[in-house]
């Protein structure tokens, strides 16, 4: 009922050249790929290159953060009209580098979330526990709070999807259990439920991300309202990427 949704985030990583390079690999390595959705999100320097690479391909294209105002003086930003004009159809926001190196906070992402939604953009909100707040038992509360304040104001007919990425879990090598990761996906679609009605939060995709790789895929993917992957490391070479969107099912 949900099609499932695997995403490169790219972060920090690849000049113009090497974008394509990849972008190139995964093109001949996807291009059979039908029944689920395939999103890179490169940095802003390659996204319009990369866009050109990907006519008439089925890879979509996302920005990895984005400013809510379309333009104006905020030197550094990038606006959702700018996204738009290059093709992206998705945006990552809150992602916990954001959140934890540039100190964004549930307010400022829930503005950003509005405005990519208003653009006509899918925000992928990411949420996630760090690693005390799991150990003092409080991953519950972490992810209603970030959940419901980053969602404020949208209503079941707005399209986004939600990224579950525990935060000891990213670039660490550590990944949560398909268990562990199934749990908060259940929970995080009860709060859904509550927001938005049982219909919508059925259809809302919620990703997992934090340590994502070819050999730990499938078991993530397998769990009932786990509906695809945010990938970081393992979405920069473009066989271990492949490897991961075409796991078996
Ligand atoms: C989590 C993830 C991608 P990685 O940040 O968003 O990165 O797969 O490297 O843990």
């Amino acid at each position: 009922m949900r099609r499932l949704l695997i995403a490169g985030n790219w972060k920090m990583n690849k000049t113009v050249p090497e974008a394509i390079e990849l972008v190139r690999g995964l093109k001949e390595r996807l291009k059979c790929v039908e029944d689920r959705d395939v999103l890179i999100c490169p940095p802003f320097t390659a996204l319009y290159p990369v866009s050109k690479e990907l006519e008439g391909s089925q890879i979509l294209l996302g920005g990895q953060n984005m400013f809510y105002e379309e333009k104006g003086a905020f030197t550094g930003e990038i606006s959702p009209l700018m996204l738009k004009d290059v093709g992206c159809s998705f945006v990552i926001l809150g992602h916990s580098e954001r959140r934890h190196i540039f100190g964004e906070d549930d307010k400022l992402i829930n503005k950003k979330v509005i405005s990519a939604v208003k653009h006509g953009l899918i925000p992928i909100l990411c949420v996630g526990e760090r690693i005390e707040e799991r150990e003092e038992g409080r991953t519950e509360e972490v992810i209603e709070k970030q959940v419901r304040e980053g969602l404020k104001g949208l209503s079941s007919k707005d399209e986004f999807v939600i990224a579950y990425e525990p935060v000891w879990a990213i670039g660490t090598g550590k990944t949560a259990t398909p268990e562990m990761a199934q749990e908060v996906h259940s929970f995080i679609r009860e709060i859904l439920k509550e927001l938005f009605g049982e219909e919508k939060a059925g259809r809302v995709r919620v990703l997992y991300g934090g340590s994502v790789k070819p050999e730990n895929a499938k078991g993530l993917l397998e769990m009932p309202d786990i509906d695809g992957a945010l990938v970081g490391g393992a979405s920069l070479k473009a066989e271990s990427f492949s490897a991961i969107v075409q796991f078996d099912r």
